[in-house]
């Protein structure tokens, strides 16, 4: 008697043959997905020097909204006042933006010409 195949053999599909020495013997790898956020901009505040604004309130300035220890205020103060400018604090970009409004109030309460900015680091 002969016999027949009923079907037309089916092709193994298409891709990489797994023979016996791809067996992993059941270990499982962990694989660092890629990071895909970068972390976010920062911003610095930056305050700059003029010949009216009192240090003493340039100190209490820095130690109020920067957290700064009356030593560190001082030091940051100084910097200001020999180089034009210094770095008060690095802070997200809302944070930044809050501390340079919260600088110009009180300057401009207390009637003194003190200026700062916000700028992106690097
Ligand atoms: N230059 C000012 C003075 O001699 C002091 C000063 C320091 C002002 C820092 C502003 O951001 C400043 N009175």
């Amino acid at each position: 008697m002969i016999f027949m195949a009923s079907q037309t053999p089916v092709p193994p599909p298409a891709g990489p043959a797994i023979r016996p020495s791809d067996d992993d013997g059941g270990s499982v790898v962990a694989e660092k997905k890629l990071q895909k956020t970068k972390p976010p901009q920062m911003y610095q505040v930056v305050m700059l020097n003029d010949d009216y604004t009192p240090m003493e309130f340039v100190v209490v300035v820095i130690q109020e909204f920067f957290n700064k220890d009356r030593e560190t205020a001082t030091q940051i103060m100084l910097k200001i006042h020999l180089d034009g400018k210094g770095i008060c604090g690095v802070y997200s970009r809302d944070v930044a933006a809050t501390k340079v409004q919260q600088v110009q109030e009180a300057a401009r309460q207390a009637g003194h010409p003190l200026q700062c900015v916000s700028e992106p680091v690097e």
